[in-house]
């Protein structure tokens, strides 16, 4: 019999090689400093050490030790003895204990999420948490016993074949291990083989997504004892560049949301209960597709996806920049990636990079490198397609975007820079220019701090009212394309990237439509809700904006009922009909009560009318988005901010103006802007877009309002011809 053991209480932390600790798995050293904000989190190497006594064990079994993870690279020696290495922060490694076990064991585990050039990820919009931040287990097992060591596998692997037609599979399982033959059960029909075999299955019961999640079970044993099992879930999936994702013969559009795994105090080391509580967040929310980015996620979370029904995106953290020494890394991480998630029905796909372009040129090394990649998936697994997600200024013809099956892009126009409709003309000329390809939307978002509330919104405002706007625009967007073949909000939660220092919050990228507390629900997250959830219920926006400075105002209600009414102070103010999203305007005078209702369902705030708005309610920092001009200031047949970058850059003298600070703005946003001018696709999309999103985008600590104003100025004495 196969025992397995808990490893995760005593083991002694130390940083620095000082401070030792007690501290039990799953444990980071960057829960605090990895998300408080000026990238200065600890990067280096610790130690983890475990006394033990040597487990009883019978005559032949062996003892392997299990690491769920740990980042980014580890290091372990047993008594002395060199144990075993491992490069890659986010899969499952193990190694073989027995013949170096003695009565008193020391374990001595280094752990290194230090800077290289070789472990990916090395620069990436997101902290590099160092520790053994998922379990560690003592795995005994017979010495005649599956395989344990090879990238990490379960030992069994699962591949079916469904005839939806004539509702039969063809399940087939192979198994390793070091035995003579192995027993494989699956569906009570038992087959006595070598390793592997093959089962038919009549009248079979498909994993269908949401609606039936159904898993069967296959289960390998050896003679000796050993035993091995795995869900796994039958089901056919078809990808159309024109209709989108098809599930077991139907059209079923992904839609849903990404999620990083960590979260506010706990860094990455979490357990099962915070894995099913952010499962319990999606299926509330009712997405059925999540990219499990950027990285290998815990095999739990994985499992839960399974049994819930949701389509998975999984990948690895090949991101941002390409590195010669990398290549052996990215490699071995996708090896493990597929080795071990290969069973998951949950699995659509395996993401090659991440936008590999916005800091890499597309070398030839670049190229053969995902060509590389790309192979070794196809050879690995037939049964799934490979992926990219692709920066927006990547050429559409560039070599490198045919090299995997499916192209995926994150775009942020109405965010970062350009305006919301050039989601839509982005994706209309590029599926017009290529109609073959499956494309998807693989990121899409726009940052928001629930403190803050306007209006107005404004693109860059941080509010929420600006998030929800956005957000609106883009499930339209996504709603109207069925080619999409997936569709993935950036982000389900905020999450910490000790990097910024913006939107009022330190280390945190605050694109999610749910705080980093994974608790707190932002008034978007209830639009994905109203699009995509069935249970009915009414949400209220903007119940943090309480302080309002205008006699009439907009309240927004988001449900996926067919009408919602408002009441305010117990009167009926008006009843709408309509889809998701719910408008109406009120007169404010004092403090009031709101109420929507739709049938039994319910939500309230209370709002009030103040003579001058709550300055809390604006963010005031660096980047902050000033509204610089109104388009009456502008005098008429002479050039100004409102021109496009393209149309500046065509006249000499306004091209002078504008060539000045954009050098300025280059020069402090360091090394990702300096290839600007060289990024054809890149000044192709600057040139359309208005020099003043572009100065909006470089925000206030680089280019003042007053000098936005002289910019203006300057421009406005520059008349345009003809
Ligand atoms: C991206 C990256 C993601 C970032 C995101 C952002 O394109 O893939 O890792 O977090 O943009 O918020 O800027």
């Amino acid at each position: 019999m196969r025992k397995v053991v808990a490893f995760n209480d005593n083991w002694n932390f130390s940083k620095n090689g000082v401070d030792t600790v007690s501290v039990s798995i799953p444990h980071t050293w960057n829960n605090i400093d990895g998300q408080d904000g000026g990238n200065d989190y600890y990067r280096g190497t610790c130690t983890y050490t475990k006394n033990f006594s040597k487990p009883e064990i019978n005559d032949g079994e062996r003892v392997f030790i299990e690491f769920r993870g740990a980042a980014m690279s580890a290091k372990a020696s047993l008594n002395g003895k060199e144990l075993v290495s491992h490069r890659g922060g986010y899969s499952t490694f193990r190694a073989d204990m027995t013949d170096i076990l003695e009565a008193e064991n020391v374990l001595i585990v280094e752990v290194d999420n230090s800077a290289n050039n070789a472990v990916y990820p090395q620069m990436a919009d997101f902290t590099f948490y160092g520790g053994i931040y998922r379990d560690v287990n003592l795995i005994i097992v017979p010495e005649e016993h599956f395989e344990l060591l090879k990238d990490g596998t379960p030992g069994i692997k699962v591949t079916s074949k469904v005839d939806l037609k004539n509702k039969k599979a063809v399940v087939t399982v192979e198994t390793w291990h070091n035995g003579k033959e192995v027993l494989i059960t699956v569906n009570d029909e038992t087959k006595k083989v070598p390793d592997k075999a093959e089962f038919e299955i009549e009248n079979v019961h498909l994993w269908d997504g949401l609606d039936d999640p159904y898993l069967y079970t296959a289960k390998a044993c050896l003679s000796g004892g050993d035993c091995v099992s795995t869900k796994f879930g039958v089901r056919d999936f078809e990808i159309d560049s024109e209709k989108g994702f098809f599930l077991n013969g139907r059209s079923y559009p992904l839609r849903g949301v990404s999620r990083h795994q960590d979260r506010i105090g706990l860094g990455n080391a979490l357990t099962k209960k915070e894995h099913e509580e952010d499962m319990d967040v999606v299926l509330e929310l009712g997405a059925n597709t999540l990219r499990l980015a950027h990285y290998q996620h815990a095999q739990e979370f994985y499992d839960l996806c399974d049994e819930k029904g949701l389509i998975v995106w999984a990948e690895i953290p090949y991101i941002t920049k390409h590195m010669s020494e990398g290549k052996e890394n990215a490699k071995s991480q996708m090896k493990e990636l597929i080795t071990q998630c290969y069973n998951h029905p949950s699995i659509v796909c395996w993401g090659l990079s991440n936008e590999i372009t916005a800091s890499s040129p597309v070398t030839d090394e670049l190229l053969s490198d995902h060509k590389e990649l790309n192979d070794m998936c196809h050879k690995m697994d037939s049964t799934r397609p490979t992926v990219m997600a692709h920066a927006f200024m990547l050429e559409k013809d560039s070599p490198l975007i045919p090299i995997a099956d499916i192209a995926s892009y994150n775009l942020y126009f109405g965010w970062y820079l350009g305006e919301l409709e050039q989601n839509e003309e982005f994706f209309d000329e590029y599926h017009k220019m290529f109609p073959d390809r499956v494309i998807g939307f693989s990121e899409y978002g726009a940052d928001a701090n629930s403190r803050f509330h306007s209006s107005k919104p404004e693109q860059g405002d941080y509010t929420e009212e600006y998030q929800c706007l956005y957000h609106e625009h883009i499930l339209k967007c996504i709603e109207e394309r069925p080619y999409l073949w997936a569709t993935h909000v950036w982000n389900l939660f905020d999450f910490a990237a000790d990097g910024r220092d913006e939107g009022g919050k330190k280390g945190e990228n605050q694109k999610g439509l749910v705080e980093f507390d994974h608790k707190t629900k932002k008034d978007a997250f209830y639009l994905y809700k109203a699009a995509w959830s069935k249970n009915p219920f009414v949400h209220v926006c903007g119940k943090k904006y309480v302080d309002r400075a205008e006699d009439k105002t907009k309240v927004k209600v988001y449900s996926n009922c067919e009408s919602v009414s408002l009441m305010v102070d117990g009167k009926l103010v008006d009843t709408k009909s309509g889809k998701t999203v719910f408008e109406f305007e009120i007169d404010i005078t004092g403090e009031h009560r709101i109420e929507a209702l739709s049938g039994d369902c319910r939500d309230e705030m209370t709002i009030k009318h103040v003579n001058e708005s709550n300055s809390e309610y604006i963010f005031g920092g660096s980047g902050n988005v000033v509204n610089w001009f109104d388009k009456e200031d502008i005098k008429a047949g002479f050039f100004s901010i409102k021109d496009t970058f393209g149309d500046l850059m065509k006249n000499p003298g306004t091209a002078a103006i504008v060539g000045k600070i954009m050098a300025k703005a280059s020069a402090s946003r360091g090394e990702v802007a300096e290839g600007t001018k060289d990024n054809k696709a890149l000044m192709q999309m600057m040139a359309g877009l208005s020099f003043e999103s572009l100065l909006k985008k470089a925000g206030a600590n680089v280019i003042s309002p007053d000098q936005v104003k002289s910019i203006n100025d300057a421009l406005q004495n520059i008349p345009k011809e003809g």
